[in-house]
């Protein structure tokens, strides 16, 4: 019995799973903690909330629920990958020296990918996503629980930047300066983000808020099935779940890469995603959303290099770091995504001008 399994044994019971099942880490996500479960012939996903980040689990398994609920009753043939309840009836276990965790049912003849090779993957993909928030269109997107506040609020994480630079690590700011004037060059990012919020035309929506690839479940033909990870579900604009597949389906180098001579955007990859979406939305996306199609990859991406470097101003306590210079990294990857974006400006609007007609 390995380490996992000792941690893991009591609330494997708890679910009537039997204690000498195979249980093997998932390491995807920066997050939360995920194991595959075995038991004989049957097999879940067991996942581990992390309760620094999602505060208040049982607001998180509420809005899943709620979410379950709706999509039963409006559309009965979606699947839609809810939680297993445990002996309680109760859709998280707790305890408190092992923490929150929930079981989910693992979809037979499903698969997830960590890097999308084809645009056909970036199609299924954002195809699922906007599915997802398409069918949620007429849920009152009011009733659910803010899982982490301000999350996508660029408002807030250009303040939380700014805090960092006075309040920071001195010598990693000192070394930061090219990257610090990069952000601060942009700041016209934060303000079409302060029209947006003003905005009636557009629309708080049922948004899923990480819609990297490897939350999508895909079936054996590479057609997308469902979308999973579902703890960062609130209301939010689409901007958030497109731009979030601009920044990490275009790149052939993920964040992680620190040779940004490696960075590029696919155009192929863009009209996959775009297609996908919009073909999933029908005639959801208001013409004023429709505009921010492409500012939707400039905002998350500008969102995403602004956390990074807040995060290694303060000593990387939120993401982590593997190596001394990781968030910094990290950081300039992202603004070298966005600046190839932007370099590519006018072939992106024509290709989204395309797929509209
Ligand atoms: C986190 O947990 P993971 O790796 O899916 C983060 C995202 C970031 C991402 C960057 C709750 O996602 O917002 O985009 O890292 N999630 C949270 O890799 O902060
Ligand atoms: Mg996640």
């Amino acid at each position: 019995m390995n380490v996992n399994q000792l941690m893991i044994t009591p609330i494997l019971e708890s679910y009537g799973i039997h204690k000498d099942s195979i249980v093997e880490p998932l390491n995807s996500g920066l997050i939360n903690r995920t194991w595959k479960v075995t038991d004989g012939d049957k097999q879940f996903i067991l996942q581990q909330i992390n309760n620094h980040v999602f505060k208040k689990p049982y607001e998180v398994a509420a809005n899943i629920r709620m979410i379950d609920e709706y999509l039963k009753k409006h559309s009965p043939s979606y699947l839609f990958v809810s939680p297993i309840p445990n002996e309680n009836n109760e859709d998280i276990f707790f305890e408190r020296d092992r923490g929150y965790f929930r079981l989910f049912p693992f979809i037979k003849g499903s698969h997830t990918i960590d890097i999308v090779t084809t645009p056909d993957l970036a199609y299924e993909a954002a195809y699922q996503f906007g599915k997802f928030t398409q069918l949620l269109s007429r849920f009152d997107v009011e009733r659910l629980n803010i899982t982490i506040p301000d999350f996508h609020n660029l408002t807030l994480r250009y303040r939380q930047f700014e805090t960092s630079l006075l309040a920071g690590n001195v010598d990693r700011i000192r070394e930061s300066e090219a990257l610090v004037a990069e952000i601060k060059k942009r700041t016209s990012i934060l303000d079409e983000f302060e029209m947006i919020k003003k905005s009636k035309e557009v629309r708080l929506r049922v948004t899923h808020h990480d819609t990297k690839i490897s939350n999508v479940l895909f079936d054996n033909a590479g057609k997308g099935m469902c979308v999973i990870d579902l703890d960062t579900i609130m209301p939010g604009y689409f901007i958030s779940d497109v731009g979030d597949m601009m920044r990490t389906y275009l790149s052939p180098a993920n964040e992680e890469v620190s040779d940004f001579s490696r960075i590029d955007v696919r155009e192929d990859f863009f009209r996959g995603i775009v297609q996908g979406y919009i073909s999933a939305m029908e005639h959801e996306l208001t013409g004023e959303e429709q505009r921010l199609i492409l500012y939707s990859g400039l905002f998350l991406i500008y969102m995403q290099a602004i956390r990074f470097l807040t995060d290694y101003f303060n000593k990387d306590i939120y993401y982590g770091a593997k190596y001394e210079k990781h968030n910094l990294i990290r950081a300039g990857n992202q603004i070298a995504l966005l600046k190839k974006i932007e370099d590519k400006k006018e072939l992106l609007q024509e290709i989204i001008r395309s797929e509209q007609c």
